[in-house]
């Protein structure tokens, strides 16, 4: 189809267009449908012209939500997510979304306009939004293009397109006096992609990891979301039955071995007590696509002292967190294949973890027993309310969680797979998971999305309540509301320190929610949550959950931390 650049072209070869214009098509043949923001002068013009050229623009209230949009909507689409942000303030106000951005691994594009390049002599002052917003985000942490002519920037945006496609954020500052120019009709833009192929480990290296496993009786595989991202789940599966492992994911794993009689679910803080039990006995840990972080190894006692093997498709992924003694670099479907085939078969008697005693243990564990229920008159056990909604929402869904304390009910709520789960704890902020949801619902209309956020991050992030409603991206959300910054308060409970700072007044938010449009309840009990199962089962419009929960249960992680402290 011809651009609107181009029509004008063919008409008349002198005309020329401006360049935000021509940016706006050339985004939108990189097959861009979506992008996420929040205007501002500098990039008002881009932002209208994107929509117009087909790359619908969904604007949030605050630019961090607009970045983790963006971030979202590359998580579940494997697409590349572009958020358009003002220079100076405005890219001050979204900074935690960019760090954030920059280490999800994600395609993600962020836009900024800036100041012109160019000032009249005696013209007008300095530019009063004036921040030094490349070296702000090269301190961040992202890799940063500049446009500073119109000769220039289709070429600069090319290159920030195809580096942010390799897996990154990256940022692009487009001046004004340079999206305003005029070009004539412009050639089609070129993309570099660099296609990254799925590689074998060295003979060398599946070798010398074939011969630990030949000494181990009882291996442990730990699969995290780099094993799913490899469609890696039944090769895995396959090399545990071989060689008796047990299998285990990290949180961002979750779910992957779903259904598998071997499964123990998460290894780690996010862990249920039968993996913990059966983790302590394991003589070998092989690991899968997993970067082996504070919380997979709960501060680094989830794991025995055995010889660990990790395979990544990164090199520099193997020992980041805990020394590897064995590194395989490689594709981790392809990895699995190798080691299935170099390992000899072997007989029951050496799959101990396999045997008849461990696969009742696994199939009779009952996650509701795994704890003590602590229902109050009026507030519910989070643990409880989890496992509820685990049963009443649709199962095909997408959960989102923000940050605190209340992600200790991560084991109680299951996914189809790990790429319909997504924390946002990647620069340990709160506040990220609202904007992260909306972008994920953008990627899968199909499918329900589920905002599980704690009342701190909710209060921070509650604008986006308009954004739901006017974008049309319905969600739910179930607010964990425990009245408190409940990682703080059990941070000094922890400490025997005084608590009342970390509290607040117990607010009713779901009148609050359906001014915006929403459906809203609040709920004390399993009865009030009941009430309202048919339409959970089938959501059809937001809807807003203010679960009052029991601000005294600790997650796990948070009495580690006091431990790990203390150990150093
Ligand atoms: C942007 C940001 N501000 C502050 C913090 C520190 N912090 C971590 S968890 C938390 C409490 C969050 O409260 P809430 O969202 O209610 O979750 P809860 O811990 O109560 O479950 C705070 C303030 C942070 N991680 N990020
Ligand atoms: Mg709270």
């Amino acid at each position: 189809m011809e651009t609107m650049a181009q029509q004008h072209a063919g008409a008349d070869r002198m005309s020329t267009f401006p360049l935000y214009q021509v940016l706006a098509e050339d985004i939108t043949a990189m097959g861009v449908e979506a992008a996420f923001g929040l205007m501002s002068d500098d990039t008002a013009l881009l932002v209208t012209a994107l929509d117009t050229a087909g790359a619908r623009f969904y604007g949030a209230r605050h630019e961090n939500s607009a970045i983790a949009m963006a971030d979202g909507y590359a998580y579940a689409s494997g697409r590349l997510g572009v958020a358009v942000i003002g220079r100076g303030p405005a890219l001050a106000n979204g900074l935690h979304g960019a760090v954030y951005a920059s280490r999800t691994g994600s395609p993600v594009l962020l836009i900024y306009g800036e100041a012109a390049t160019v000032s009249q002599p005696n013209g007008f002052g300095p530019d009063y939004k004036a921040i030094d917003g490349l070296g702000v985000l090269s301190a961040a942490g992202l890799r940063t293009f500049s446009a500073t002519s119109p000769q220039s920037v289709r070429a600069v945006l090319s290159d920030a397109a195809a580096a942010a496609m390799s897996g990154t954020a990256v940022s692009l500052h487009l001046p004004t006096n340079v999206q305003l120019a005029e070009i004539e009709r412009p050639q089609p833009l070129r993309i570099r992609q660099i296609e990254r192929k799925a590689a074998t480990a060295k003979p060398q290296s599946i070798a010398a990891a074939a011969a630990v496993l030949a000494n181990a009786n009882r291996p442990l595989i730990v699969a995290g979301l780099g094993a799913h991202r490899a469609g890696a789940a039944k090769a895995i599966e396959g090399l545990a039955d071989k060689i008796g492992a047990l299998l285990l994911t990290t949180a961002r794993g979750k779910d992957l071995f779903r259904g598998n009689p071997n499964n123990l679910g998460i290894i780690g803080s996010f862990s249920h007590s039968i993996a913990r039990r059966m983790a302590e006995q394991a003589d070998c840990v092989l690991v899968f696509g997993a970067s082996l972080n504070f919380l997979t190894t709960s501060f680094g006692t989830s794991l025995p002292q055995v010889p660990l093997i990790q395979v990544d498709a990164v090199r520099t992924n193997i020992g980041r967190w805990l020394a590897a003694d064995v590194g395989l670099v490689g594709d981790a479907r392809l990895v699995a294949e190798q080691l299935s085939e170099a390992l000899p078969e072997r007989s029951a008697s050496v799959k101990p973890f396999h045997g008849e005693a461990t696969r009742k243990l696994i199939g009779s564990f009952d996650p509701a027993r795994d704890f003590q229920a602590a229902n109050t008159a009026r507030t519910l056990d989070p643990r409880t309310l989890a496992l509820e909604l685990d049963k009443i929402l649709p199962q095909d869904r997408n959960i989102v969680v923000d940050g605190g304390n209340f992600l200790g009910v991560v084991p109680y709520l299951s996914v189809p797979d790990p790429g319909c789960f997504k924390m946002i704890g990647d620069f340990a902020s709160i506040g990220l998971g609202f904007g992260a949801a909306l972008g994920v619902a953008k990627a899968r209309p199909g499918k329900t999305t589920v905002l599980v956020i704690g009342d701190g991050a909710f209060l921070m992030t509650m604008g986006e309540l308009e954004t739901v409603v006017r974008e049309d991206l319905p969600i739910v959300i179930v607010l964990m509301n425990d009245c408190a910054y409940g990682a703080e308060l059990h941070f000094l409970r922890l400490r025997q320190q005084p608590v009342a700072k970390s509290m607040f007044p117990d607010v009713d938010f779901a009148p609050v929610a359906e001014s915006f449009g929403f459906e809203a309840a609040t709920i004390r009990t399993l009865a009030d949550l009941h009430k309202l199962a048919a339409k959970l089962r089938k959501p059809d419009g937001p809807i807003f959950l203010d679960c009052k929960i029991n601000a005294d249960v600790a997650a796990p992680f948070m009495s580690e931390f006091a431990q790990f402290e203390g150990r150093h």
